[in-house]
């Protein structure tokens, strides 16, 4: 049992008020599926030809009523009291920012360290702050009994102490978009050495490319390539002709594409200005076909001009 040797952690009040509900459910079954059948066979018109009255009797009626009743509101107090305590995190928990966006979380740390998973101590407790740049996610981590969601324009937490080393599942549990089902991630947990051994670690160097932008580059636009990652572009529009959320950007410049600008239809050839303006406000030109999914990026003039040569030369 070892939850014996420490304090009771969420997982374990989760999975404890679970068998108690389960038990208590399964039980009430059992009594009244038997209860049931054994009435059926008691008074039956075969043992009973005549019916009787039966006079109503308070002490049976007030214990049928009063004991399933605390039964029942035990339930609710256990389911409270845990409830309470997984919204009340302690003082010395570690917070991490979480940024959720179609289709990727993102997590920041005390010092300003970013990371694609989360990397945490073992039994050192940590704060969860949720945030969300687009649409509502939810944020869970299954082998620790915490979920949330995660709203656009609110803060939400959790908090959970990981009492076991190793790698854990991520996942986003509500329909948030096409790619929903591949907003996953990975919780690591390390040990305290460990984890100040990743913590510390200097990271200078640009993440490694994902196995998404490893199709075809531009020979020597690393640089653009890094700004669409980074900007998430890459989520909706792909660099190798295949069709996501949006166009993919190979081939797209020259083409002629029916957009609707202002409410009327209107065809137009994919130049430079054309790019210009449907990425800095995407919602000057709608792209027939597509969703309006286009979030409003923010980029630098540099950033943009970067982007516009890439696509540019993407054909
Ligand atoms: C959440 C998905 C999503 C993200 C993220 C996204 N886009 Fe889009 N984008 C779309 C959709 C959908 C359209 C087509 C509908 C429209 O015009 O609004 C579009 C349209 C465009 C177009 C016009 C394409 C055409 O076919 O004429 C360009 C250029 C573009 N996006 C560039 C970008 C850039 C650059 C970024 C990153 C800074 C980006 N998008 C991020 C979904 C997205
Ligand atoms: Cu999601």
């Amino acid at each position: 049992m070892p939850f014996l040797t420490r304090p009771l952690s969420i997982a374990d009040r989760v999975d404890a008020v679970f068998l108690y509900i389960f038990v208590l459910s399964a039980a009430f079954l059992v009594f009244i599926t038997a209860l049931m059948v054994y009435f059926t066979i008691k008074y039956s018109r075969k043992r009973n030809p005549k019916p009787v009255d039966i006079e109503g009797n308070p002490v049976l009626e007030a214990t049928w009523t009063l004991v399933p009743l605390l039964l029942f509101l035990s339930m609710f107090y256990f389911g409270w009291t845990d409830f309470a305590y997984m919204r009340n995190p302690p003082r010395d928990a570690m917070v991490i920012e979480v940024t959720a966006r179609q289709w990727a979380w993102n997590f920041k740390y005390p010092n300003g360290k970013r990371s694609d998973e989360l990397y945490v101590a073992l039994d050192r407790p940590v704060k969860v702050e949720l945030h969300s740049q687009d649409v509502l996610h939810g944020f869970a981590i299954a082998a620790f009994r915490v979920k949330e969601d995660v709203v656009p324009g609110r803060n939400n937490f959790l908090w959970f102490t990981p009492t076991l080393l190793g790698t854990f599942d991520i996942q986003c549990t509500v329909m948030c978009g096409v790619d929903h089902s591949k907003m996953l991630s990975k919780l690591h947990v390390l040990s305290e050495a460990d984890f100040k051994d990743w913590y510390f670690r200097d990271e200078d160097a640009p993440p490694p490319a994902k196995a998404q932008v490893a199709a075809p580059v531009v020979p020597g636009d690393t640089a653009a390539l890094a700004v669409l990652q980074a900007k998430n572009c890459l989520a909706c529009h792909s660099v190798d002709g295949s069709e996501k959320v949006g166009a993919s950007f190979r081939g797209l410049f020259g083409r002629k594409q029916n957009v609707v600008a202002g409410g009327k239809p209107t065809e137009v050839v994919v130049d430079e200005a054309y790019l210009s303006e449907s990425i800095r406000d995407p919602r000057t030109h709608q792209v027939e076909g597509y969703p309006p999914a286009m979030p409003a990026p923010s980029l630098t003039d540099d950033e943009l001009r970067q982007v516009i040569a890439y696509v540019k030369a993407l054909q």
